[in-house]
């Protein structure tokens, strides 16, 4: 079989939807399922009926946790479709989709512009190289500046973002808009829910300022665009550019990330939908424009381009793992390269195993369809593969290869669980298991010295949500403590260890010895662990198991417990026996020696560092800084944003427990604040030695 026609991969679109919280993002998307025919009733957030908000705690709390992926079709393209959660404490959803995904809506509010989610989002889009589009939505609200949001899109991302569309009216007089490469005024039907709009004339008072507009987006292009013949035309007459030429140069210039053009809206009010869908297929990368992959050959062992080509060998990452209750594990993959079929069996190279496809399904949110192939650049749904977990690559076993690897943030806030009776004791360790592999942010482990079970994520809310999740999907009852910040700990100078494991004690014994060497890894990128033995002084059999033990240490730490980070290790030496010698003890002895040498090394005990920004009134600004100063807060900046003072702050996590009924009372309600994990240069930083002391006594 192959790819049909109408799916030439030309003809493709893999588009996230970005923004803060409750910029209207799963709105949009529900109108884009209608408007494309793929829903034939309009799915609100507020009453819990949104398609692409199908998880039960999504529709309770009208926000989105997961990301839904679905498929539409608008004028000839496939579009891949993501909806991702504003909300903070799921940004790992946003990460793993712009991974994938070849371009991304950015949606804003047209009363708040660039809020400090939609800053997060948009760097994390940079980082991947993803080009974007931006939609300022909710031109319906009171207060609705479309001009102002674009401002903020200059000023705050640094985002060349220019208008594409003039609004027609604003608030409660939003009518609709015009279309600056055609200009043409578009007016929506209300009684069609938005599906039917008129297009006229511009209206006589907008035609100037329109007019204006249209100039400055012209000549943007003109020097973006390094032909010269847009230039000369624009120079010689505006006029004589056809839409159809503006729309090539916009594509290009979108596509090389080097132009944001900004359409207007309202999805709440059916108005601009069509033309975001317009947008995305005149100016969104194919597969093909996002042009060959970066991988590592595994037979040569040279890094190389992997083509966009249904006939090159398969090539795809996991970027998703879901437990579905109909149909059980489902794994989500972005195709980079080649033809997936069902029955295929394939390699997990980053685990070195082999996998099996057994069905393949394409989703909508969480509606199946079966399939019998994907194509290069598809996003599909696996079924049958057992061990592929988030960030995984999948590829033919004769063509062996590594795509990049993703990036996971570190939890930053644990608490113990532990289940209500016996018999949730095992069903809780099911759950533990199940969610933490869907979810590289929850992690599970247990403390060394109380025996308890402790989870940890990205925040209150995540945790929250997965107990939930627990109850009712895993039918488990258990008990959580009150939350906890996640500290970690790391080493500060280069140290080795020599550790043997020996027991003789009757019958067979036990024998394993592994010497290490470590050092700091740069700050933010994690653990490495590299085996360095040669010659045979250990069976290689033995040496995964060695890494699993050093793996299992460094997860428990040396100081209080908590995990070690930034952590450089090599296995430089080592000897076994013939008889004595087994995975069990060599995995032992992996754990005891990277203990004895990361407490050599001068351990220390990281905090979480929270980036806080909290709007408020000028009359509270003094009483803010005051008290976020006493939390050992660094104020970084503030701004004045319609009035309100929008101060930008770093505190640690520790001190941010009850801030929200503190600031309530200080502010008297009139301020908000929202806080995320700093990113950069890492989330982490070291704790005052006073504070250390207190918490390693405990
Ligand atoms: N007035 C108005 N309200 C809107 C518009 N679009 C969305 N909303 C409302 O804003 C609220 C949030 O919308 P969502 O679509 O859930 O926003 P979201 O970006 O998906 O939010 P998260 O997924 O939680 O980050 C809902 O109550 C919507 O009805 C709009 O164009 N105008
Ligand atoms: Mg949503």
């Amino acid at each position: 079989m192959a790819r049909p026609q109408e799916e030439h991969i030309k003809n493709v679109r893999n588009i996230g939807i970005m923004a803060h919280i409750d910029a209207g993002k799963t709105t949009t998307s529900e109108r884009i399922l209608y408007y494309t025919g793929r829903l034939h009733r309009m799915g609100e957030v507020h009453e819990g009926a949104a398609t692409m908000d199908w998880m039960e705690q999504e529709q309770e709390r009208g926000i989105t946790i997961t990301s839904a992926a679905t498929t539409v079709f608008w004028k000839g393209t496939k579009i891949n479709l993501i909806d991702t959660p504003g909300h903070v404490d799921f940004t790992i959803e946003v990460e793993r989709s712009l991974r994938v995904l070849d371009g991304a809506v950015a949606v804003f509010c047209s009363v708040s512009g660039v809020e400090p989610q939609s800053e997060t989002v948009w760097r994390q889009a940079d980082k991947y190289g993803v080009p974007r589009i931006a939609f300022v939505n909710k031109m319906d609200r009171t207060g609705a500046d479309f001009f102002d949001a674009i401002k903020t899109m200059r000023e705050k991302l640094h985002a060349n973002a220019i208008a594409v569309h003039c609004p027609i009216g604003a608030e409660t007089e939003f009518k609709g808009m015009v279309d600056l490469i055609t200009m043409r005024a578009l007016y929506f039907h209300d009684e069609t829910l938005g599906a039917d709009w008129e297009e006229t004339d511009i209206p006589a008072d907008l035609l100037e300022k329109c007019k204006q507009m249209r100039g400055e987006l012209l000549e943007e292009l003109a020097t973006i665009d390094d032909s010269d013949t847009f230039m000369e035309k624009l120079l010689e007459d505006p006029d004589s550019l056809t839409p159809a030429e503006i729309h090539a140069v916009i594509r290009k210039a979108v596509c090389t990330n080097k132009f944001n053009p900004v359409l207007c809206g309202s999805a709440f009010k059916n108005k601009g939908v069509q033309q975001l869908l317009d947008a995305v297929v005149n100016w969104m990368p194919s597969p093909l424009d996002r042009g060959d992959i970066k991988a590592h050959d595994l037979n040569t062992g040279e890094d190389i381009l992997l083509k966009p080509d249904d006939n090159a060998p398969f090539a795809a990452l996991a970027f998703k793992i879901m437990t579905d209750p109909y149909v059980g594990r489902l794994t989500f993959v972005r195709v980079y390269s080649g033809t997936l079929q069902k029955g295929m069996t394939l390699i997990n190279s980053t685990k070195d195993s082999k996998e099996r496809i057994s069905r393949l399904i394409e989703m909508h949110a969480n509606q199946r369809k079966e399939r019998e192939e994907f194509y290069t650049g598809d996003i599909a749904a696996c079924i049958g593969l057992k061990k592929a977990s988030t960030g995984d690559t999948l590829c033919s076993a004769d063509h062996p290869i590594l795509l990049e690897k993703m990036e996971f943030p570190e939890p930053v806030i644990s608490m113990a669980i532990e289940p209500k009776s016996k018999a949730d004791r095992e069903k809780l360790a099911m759950a533990l298991g199940a969610l933490s592999e869907e979810d590289p942010t929850f992690r599970v482990f247990t403390n060394e010295e109380t025996g308890q079970t402790i989870i940890a994520g990205m925040g209150e809310l995540h945790l929250e949500i997965l107990h939930d999740r627990m109850k009712r999907e895993f039918s488990v009852e258990a008990n959580v403590g009150r939350p906890q910040v996640a500290y970690k700990e790391t080493i500060t100078m280069p140290s080795s260890s020599q550790t043997k494991l020996v027991k003789q004690s009757g019958g067979r014994g036990q024998y394993a010895h592994v010497d290490l060497e470590i050092e700091p890894n740069e700050k933010g990128k994690g653990n490495e662990v590299v085996s360095k033995i040669v010659g045979g002084v250990i069976p290689r059999e033995y040496i995964p198991a060695i890494i699993k033990g050093i793996e299992e240490g460094l997860a428990t730490g040396v100081l209080a417990g908590y995990n070690l980070i930034d952590v450089k290790v090599a296995i430089v030496f080592g000897s076994y026996h013939d008889v004595d010698s087994s995975e069990m003890a060599f995995k032992i002895c992996g754990s005891m020696s990277i203990k004895e040498a990361a407490r050599k090394a001068k351990p220390i005990l990281l905090e979480p560092i929270m980036k806080v920004d909290v709007t408020t009134p000028e009359l509270c600004v003094g009483d803010v800084i005051g008290d976020l100063n006493r939390r050992r807060g660094q104020i970084l900046g503030q701004e004045t944003h319609k009035g309100a003072v929008i101060v930008h702050a770093e505190v640690p996590l520790s001190e941010m427990f009850g801030y929200s009924t503190t600031l309530r009372s200080m502010t008297s309600g009139r301020a908000a604040y929202v806080m995320e994990p700093r990113k950069e240069p890492s989330p982490f930083e070291k704790v005052p030695a006073k504070i250390q002391e207190e918490i390693t006594k405990k």
